[in-house]
């Protein structure tokens, strides 16, 4: 049966890594389903959003949390929704893997340092995507 994924990664933390994310949300979509397909959507400026409509992202977004067999999170850009994601998720039992390239950022020891949390240092987007189809493949 295909599994739901809650894939996070930073929005208002910086969309640096945008790309990638969108790559991972399509390479995990090929045998899964993404809830989350908006964090790789490069198309919406953060910009765009009215800060009323902040409470139905909240409450969309911890629903899906709840609804989701595991969480793949992206955590090179810091990012304090996906921060508290991860520890929403953690309070729910769920399966929570995080990725981040050490190369180019220190996780934070908040994260690095709970040992719930599946961490995986990756360096290539070939890497990333081989962890994850394993990952898939549990
Ligand atoms: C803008 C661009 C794409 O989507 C939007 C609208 N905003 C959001 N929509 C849905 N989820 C959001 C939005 N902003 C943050 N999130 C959730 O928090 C996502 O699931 C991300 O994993 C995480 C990013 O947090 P910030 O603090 O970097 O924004």
């Amino acid at each position: 049966m295909k599994k739901k994924v809650y894939f996070a990664g930073s929005i208002r933390g910086g969309r640096e890594d945008a790309q990638l994310y969108k790559d991972a949300i399509a390479f995990i979509e090929k045998t899964d389903i993404v809830l989350t397909e908006h964090v790789g959507d490069l198309t919406r400026s953060i910009h765009e959003q009215e800060r009323d409509k902040d409470n139905l992202i909240y409450t969309q977004d911890t629903n899906w949390l709840k609804e989701c067999d595991l969480v793949i999170a992206e955590g090179t850009h810091p990012s304090l929704g996906v921060g508290y994601e991860l520890a929403y998720a953690e309070k729910l039992s769920k399966p929570v893997y995080v990725f981040y390239r050490p190369e180019q950022c220190q996780l934070s020891a908040m994260i690095k340092g709970d040992p719930y949390f599946q961490i995986y240092p990756y360096k290539t987007k070939e890497e990333l995507f081989e962890k994850i189809h394993e990952i898939l493949s549990k």
